[in-house]
Parts: C-alpha cells; structure tokens; sequence
C-alpha cells in the first residue's frame, strides 16, 4: 500500500453534460483537518431571499471568497469578496491540478443538517462565461446530488457525494441542466461544500 488515497474517477453521462466525479480526491485525514478548519475559520453568515415580498432565510449558511476586487451576486445579494483562507488556497489548488485551469473564487455553503440544502440552479451567471468549469469539493455528511436536464426532466442524474469527493461540471452543464441538494428527513451531519469557480472582470472596467 503506497498511502495515498485512491481515487475513483466516474464519469456520469447524459445529453450535453460534463461531468466527472473523483472519489477521495481529498483523503480521509486531510479532509477530516479541512472540515474542521473551515467550520472554524470560515465567515459563515444567514442569507436571505426575497419571496413574495418577503425576506427568508436560505436554509445553509454561506460564505464567498475570493481575489480582491472581484463581486459577485448569490442569493439575490450583491457581496464583496471574504479574503482567502489557507486552507482554502490549498483546495483551490488541488481542485485546479484536476481541471487544468485557474480559480479565482470559491462559494462556500454550510449545511447544518438534513432540513439545509440548495434547490435547483444553475450556475450560469454571466460573470462565469458561457461554459464554465466548476470544481465542486465535499466535506463532511453525505448528501445527494442531483442534476437534471432544463428542458427535460425526466433526464436526471443522482449522485450520493462524500466526504473528500470532487465534482467538476464543465461544457454545457450549466446552459442546460440544473442541479440540486435536496433536504432530507434522514438524520444527516454537517456537509461543507466549496465551489471554486472563475469569475471574469467586469470586461468595461479599465476601458476608456
Ligand atoms: O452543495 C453542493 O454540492 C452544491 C452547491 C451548489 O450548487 C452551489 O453552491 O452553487
Ligand atoms: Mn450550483
């Protein structure tokens, strides 16, 4: 035995989606130690939605990281970026040695329990570009991870992701399926989830 962790790569295929999956891309200790980190160390703060008039929490706590000057809008919310973290330069940069590109960002999502979970999106804000490359890293309880196509969704994928696994959506994932973690009445642990993702400048800012 060599002591590194083993990585599975699944590669779950349908209509225009790209995706892989690397099980253990993160090892047991190391993400045990992450966990721990980013619980502590992390500005989890409540955000809220706007719906019919009225302002309710989103059931996860988050947090957005990212380079200086970089903005962004989740939640309904225009935030300025919290500064990086080490622990979370580390995994940014283990999950860009798997996609071969850089991340500028990371949205970190806090999920407290089974009644906690993130309902359909995508990420397809145009901040991100036309076919981004999204490393997705688990931590912590196992939680499902469904993804299903916009125009047809009866076409589904359902994933279960644990504790160190990487997802990397890329291509056209995000023009034309969505993608979900769904509450679950299951008695589940705490779940961190970092989305490293590349936000593009604003392209009119420094042109005259
Ligand atoms: O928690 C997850 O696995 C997914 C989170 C997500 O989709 C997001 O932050 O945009
Ligand atoms: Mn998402």
């Amino acid at each position: 035995m060599s002591g590194q962790p083993a990585l599975f790569e699944e590669q779950p295929t349908g209509p225009g989606l790209g995706l892989t999956l690397i099980r253990g891309a993160v090892g047991v200790t190391a993400a045990d130690n992450a966990f721990a980190a980013l619980r502590n160390k992390v500005a989890w703060r409540q955000d809220h939605l706007k719906m019919f008039g009225e302002l309710v929490p989103v059931p996860r706590l988050e947090a957005w990281v990212a380079d200086e000057g970089l903005d962004y809008t989740y939640s309904g919310i225009h935030h300025d970026p919290d500064p990086w973290i080490d622990e979370l330069v580390e995994l940014r940069d283990l999950s860009s040695s798997h996609t071969g590109t850089t991340f500028n960002s990371v949205l970190c999502n806090l999920y407290r329990d089974g009644s906690d979970g993130v309902d359909w999106h995508a990420d397809d804000e145009p901040e991100f570009g036309s076919m981004p490359i999204i490393a997705s890293l688990s931590l912590g309880a196992t939680r499902r991870f469904d993804l299903q196509r916009v125009d047809d969704h009866s076409i589904k994928v359902e994933l279960e992701l644990h504790h160190g696994d990487l997802v990397i959506m890329s291509g056209t994932t995000q023009a034309l399926w969505r993608h979900r973690v769904p509450k679950t009445k299951k008695l589940v642990g705490e779940r961190i989830n970092l989305t490293f993702r590349n936000v593009i400048p604003n392209p009119t800012v420094g042109l005259t």
